[in-house]
């Protein structure tokens, strides 16, 4: 028999993701729904914007928003970045709090301890990239947060490996209030397919540029047309630098970057819609953006 949807004991709400920058809060989002809906890089501060995440199962519905990462900055652009986190707390039922077990960001995880203890939301703690430490050292590692926060439940993970994702879905799930779905079963995200083109165009230039051009880089699709008949999108995009020089290194030689950057991201798009892909890249100079509010906005942020 098909599961009752309206059974008076489904559970489902919101979870904000917390955590210093690189600890692998999107890694360990995409592990749980199973697909890639969020970038992610070696480099901090991937994230930018408050990406939603459904899991659906038949007894309940998570609703996760991963967040930038938390960090100190006095460049405009970051600290508009770390409200975006910290708002996004606001909204949900239950807080993951992510941290690195093979490395701990003193400064940012003071700054998110702290506002952790102004608020009464039910936290969880996953102690993420367990694979990178020994198996005896993980018991410390927990005392230790222990002692800092009132933590509902405290979780090892893998987000490389899936290792106890089930053990934490079921952490979370336990302080789920009642209440029916709130997305349809069989949505994963209610970003715009657009949107997702353009992080997909922008994962691959922080995988693939070094320095300062990641962080000096945003991008915005155009426009991006299905022609369903014969199966294809056409997108127009513009990555935005904020100096010449930025835009001769993503460029590169003959423009053997940008083409990297093109079909890399042509890939995954593909992948994404299940559909062939036509990508136009352009880079276009926005004299120091990050530092501009107007700018910021229009860029989508
Ligand atoms: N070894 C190992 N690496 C991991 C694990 N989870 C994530 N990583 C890596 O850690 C890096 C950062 O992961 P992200 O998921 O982008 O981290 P994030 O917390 O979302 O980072 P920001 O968006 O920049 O705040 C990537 O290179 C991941 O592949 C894990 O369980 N084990
Ligand atoms: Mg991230």
């Amino acid at each position: 028999m098909q599961e009752n949807r309206i059974d008076s004991n489904y559970r489902s709400g919101f979870v904000a993701i917390a955590g210093a920058p690189n600890v692998g809060k999107s890694s360990i989002l995409n592990h749980m729904i199973g697909e890639k809906i969020a970038i992610t890089s070696k480099k901090p501060q991937t994230t930018r914007n408050r990406i939603l995440g459904i899991v659906t199962r038949p007894s309940f519905q998570l609703v996760f928003i991963d967040t930038p990462g938390i960090h100190k900055s006095s460049r405009l652009f970051n600290i508009r970045i770390v409200d975006v986190a910290l708002s996004a707390w606001s909204d949900t039922d239950i807080i993951l709090f992510v941290v690195d077990a093979s490395c701990s960001e003193r400064e940012s995880e003071e700054i998110i301890v702290g506002n952790l203890k102004g608020q009464e939301k039910p936290v969880v703690l996953a102690v993420n990239k367990i694979d990178l430490i020994k198996k005896n050292a993980r018991a410390a590692i927990i005392e230790q947060w222990a002692a800092r926060y009132p933590f509902k439940a405290m979780i090892p993970v893998s987000a490389r490996h899936g290792t106890h994702m089930k053990e934490l879905l079921e952490a979370m799930r336990l302080l789920l209030p009642i209440g029916p779905p709130l997305f349809p079963e069989d949505s994963l995200t209610d970003m715009p397919e657009r949107l997702i083109a353009a992080e997909l165009i922008r994962e691959k230039i922080f995988r693939l540029t070094g320095q300062e051009i990641p962080y000096s880089s945003a991008v915005v699709v155009d426009s991006y047309s299905a022609e369903d008949e014969k199966n294809l999108i056409k997108i127009r995009a513009t990555i935005h630098v904020e100096q010449d020089s930025q835009k001769g290194i993503i460029i590169g030689k003959k423009g053997s970057k940008l083409k990297a950057i093109g079909e890399q991201a042509r890939k995954e798009i593909e992948h994404m819609a299940g559909k062939k892909v036509f990508l136009d890249l352009f880079v276009r100079v926005q004299k120091n953006w990050s530092r501009d509010a107007k700018a910021i906005e229009r860029l989508g942020y």
